[in-house]
């Protein structure tokens, strides 16, 4: 369209909020629509869109008019239209959850697992499973736990013998594998303890925890610490006997129902002394803030379900 004639321009816009006033909102909405599609974009038509999309209750369409918007307003510098376009999108979402977003000049990274925060003794709580691998010891082998010991707080194989008979188990922080090389009145087997998460969510996340050997007892040596996302080992770490506290943080590109399994290898299947700590958080990755906006807007699931912000610097 003609957009290099500001009277044009003007006119057009003119026009459409007549159109409005008199109730012709389908002519006033394409006069708006073309003014959205000028090169550049008139930037008042997409807020005058939306607000009166929402007016005559199309709030769906009215979000959309604003989000691209806001990027458009961006786009041009306009930092004042991009701000009012997001508080009035706000306006039409869940303020709990837009609140930590909104005023927000960078974005607020959320926070869509934590393995420590969320334990709990029901199998997909939170979308954790707790389970192991017995061998092949890949993802398509994972097997849940079938017990949960409540007096110790922990998910295991089996506890029917006076001590467990196997080590295998996971507990808030971590847990113990169990090798062919084991402690005596044990069943030789190779376990490897798995936290699984299944993914709400699509797109580029981070995930970090604390990874650790925390028994230093004569005698162990050491573990591997692995992470697989749907099936791919994204992360490994080798750890001494007592090797504790290493950090860890791994980028990684989720779909919803993906599997991220925290896994356990004993180490050449020799369990000694190998009781171990495994969190996890898994953040979302900072995005343009708008998009970030549009996902908490457009996914009620996230609204619905304990979406933290991640409180950086507190
Ligand atoms: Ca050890
Ligand atoms: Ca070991």
């Amino acid at each position: 369209m003609l957009a290099d004639d500001p009277t044009d321009t003007f006119l057009r816009y003119s026009l459409a909020m007549e159109l409005d006033k008199e109730g012709n909102h389908t002519a006033s909405l394409a006069k708006l629509a073309e003014l959205t599609k000028d090169e550049p974009p008139y930037v008042p038509a997409f807020f005058m869109a939306g607000q009166q999309l929402t007016r005559i209750d199309r709030v769906n369409e009215a979000r959309a008019f604003l989000r691209d918007g806001i990027e458009a307003a961006r786009t041009q510098g306009d930092a004042h239209a991009a701000g009012e376009m997001s508080e009035f999108l706000a306006s039409l979402g869940d303020m709990a959850v837009l609140s930590a977003l909104t005023p927000a000049a960078s974005p607020a990274d959320i926070v869509l697992a934590d393995s420590t925060a969320e334990f709990s003794n029901v199998q997909g709580q939170d979308s954790w499973l707790y389970g192991y691998y017995s061998g092949p010891f890949t993802p398509d082998n994972f097997q849940q736990m079938a017990e949960y010991d409540v007096a110790r707080e922990r998910w295991q194989v089996d506890g029917t013998h006076p001590f467990p008979f196997y080590w295998t188990m996971l507990d808030r922080q971590g847990g113990h594998p169990n090798g062919l090389t084991t402690s005596a009145g044990f069943q030789p087997a190779e376990h490897w303890p798995v936290r699984r998460y299944e993914s709400e969510s699509a797109g580029a996340v981070t995930i970090a925890g604390v990874v650790g050997d925390i028994d230093d007892r004569f005698g162990g040596q050491g573990l591997i610490a692995r992470i697989f996302v749907d099936g791919v080992e994204v992360y490994t770490r080798h750890l001494g006997n007592a090797e504790s506290n290493v950090p860890y943080e791994v980028d990684a590109v989720v779909s919803v129902g993906s599997f991220i399994d925290f896994a356990v290898d004993p180490k050449n299947s020799n369990d000694w002394a190998d009781r171990f700590l495994f969190t996890a958080v898994v953040t979302t990755v900072p995005e343009p803030w708008s998009t970030v906006l549009l996902a908490a807007v457009g996914a009620p699931i996230m609204a619905g379900r304990r979406c933290r912000n991640y409180a950086s610097g507190s």
